[in-house]
């Protein structure tokens, strides 16, 4: 009896048994089934409904709600939205990736796929760019958008392709100044000072054609460089001036608008190159309209800004202009700026 008991409960087992073999196979179906799908999809170029979007950095150096931070929240939004999702551009701001110069550098090795600089950083890499940083050489912001968007913007952008840089666009890079921690009316007053410049030649020559003495800083180090008494002033922007903080130190601004260094938008040649023609189009397409919006931002943000200094009691003082051209006017018959001369008749003849 005992062996005949354990009869029926066997049976049940084995049916069991069975039932999920039956099941493994079914299972086993439907894996080599999505094997197929995912194989076809890559092959075939279709995309797999499960891909994750492909995670892109952009380097900046300004804080959250900067102009040129905004911009660049918005062109890595339209890219996102053109490529329906495919790429997720990260802002970094901040100076998180490091100095201007060196997120150049990463760029065009691939290990960043986006920065926003200013021309500055570009000249290391690509000389010709200087052009856009001797002074007074464009006539107004208008006058500077004329020529970005003409034959001479285009052409920049697309010639550093050949040191492995793609510009995909310019953002507005306003007007720069000088401001000091001394009484600061005119040329004579900045005579002597040591004033913070940007790592450029061009810059480092401007400054002591007026008297001063240049000492290029990284951009995320000048507050304390103005603090500790390492420099008497620098030179940027209102935006830049108010939002590092700068002119809670250096409370005498001089609006002598000595020049205006496009900011530029580049994507690195490695990244660039892996796209297709669709994606590039989409990219430019994207950017044309961060433009669009990074300039109505930054004129708000201008006003703004200097709003707020004067609030705080800041000194803004209007230049003898001409005393200042006058100055700084010998730049241009500098033989290592010789080659630029093309570049400026061009650009003195745009409208
Ligand atoms: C600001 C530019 C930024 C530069 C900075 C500087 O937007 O890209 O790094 O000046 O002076 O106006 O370094």
């Amino acid at each position: 009896m005992r062996k005949d008991e354990g009869r029926p409960s066997e049976t049940v087992f084995l049916c069991h048994i069975l039932k999920l073999n039956e099941e493994v196979v079914k299972m086993k179906k439907i894996g080599i089934l999505l094997l197929i799908a995912v194989f076809v999809g890559v092959t075939f170029g279709a995309v797999p409904v499960f891909a994750a979007a492909k995670i892109l950095k952009l380097a900046e150096v300004h804080p959250k709600g900067y102009p040129t931070e905004m911009g660049d929240q918005k062109f890595s939004e339209l890219f996102e939205k053109l490529t329906q999702g495919r790429y997720k551009i990260q802002v970094y701001g901040n100076s998180q990736l490091g100095s201007e110069n060196d997120v150049v550098e990463q760029a065009k090795l691939g290990v960043i796929e986006f920065v926003r600089v200013s021309t500055s950083p570009a000249i290391s890499v690509f000389p010709e760019i200087g052009v856009y940083s001797m002074p007074y050489l464009f006539r107004s912001q208008d006058h500077m958008w004329n020529v970005l968007n003409g034959p001479v913007g285009q052409h920049f952008l697309a010639a550093m392709e050949k040191v492995g840089l793609v510009g995909v666009g310019y953002f507005d890079p306003g007007s720069r100044n000088f401001y000091t921690t001394k009484p600061l009316k005119s040329v004579a007053d900045l005579k002597g000072l040591k004033i913070r410049v940007q790592p450029n030649p061009i810059m480092v020559n401007l400054v002591k054609l007026l008297g001063a003495t240049p000492t290029p800083i990284a951009y995320a180090e000048v507050y304390s460089a103005l603090q500790t008494g390492v420099v008497d002033g620098a030179e940027n922007n209102v935006p830049s001036w108010v939002s590092q903080n700068h002119y809670e130190v250096a409370k005498n601004f001089i609006k002598d608008a000595h020049a205006r260094l496009p900011e530029l938008l580049m994507v690195s040649k490695k990244f660039w190159d892996t796209l297709s023609a669709a994606d590039k189009k989409a990219m430019k397409d994207a950017a044309k309209e961060a433009t669009a919006f990074q300039i109505k931002a930054w004129n708000k943000a201008e006003d703004d800004y200097l709003a707020q200094a004067k609030a705080k009691g800041c000194i803004v003082s209007e230049a003898n202009i001409a005393e200042f051209q006058k100055a700084v006017a010998p730049i241009y018959a500098m033989p290592e700026y010789a080659s630029y001369k093309q570049w400026v008749d061009k650009i003195n003849a745009t409208k």
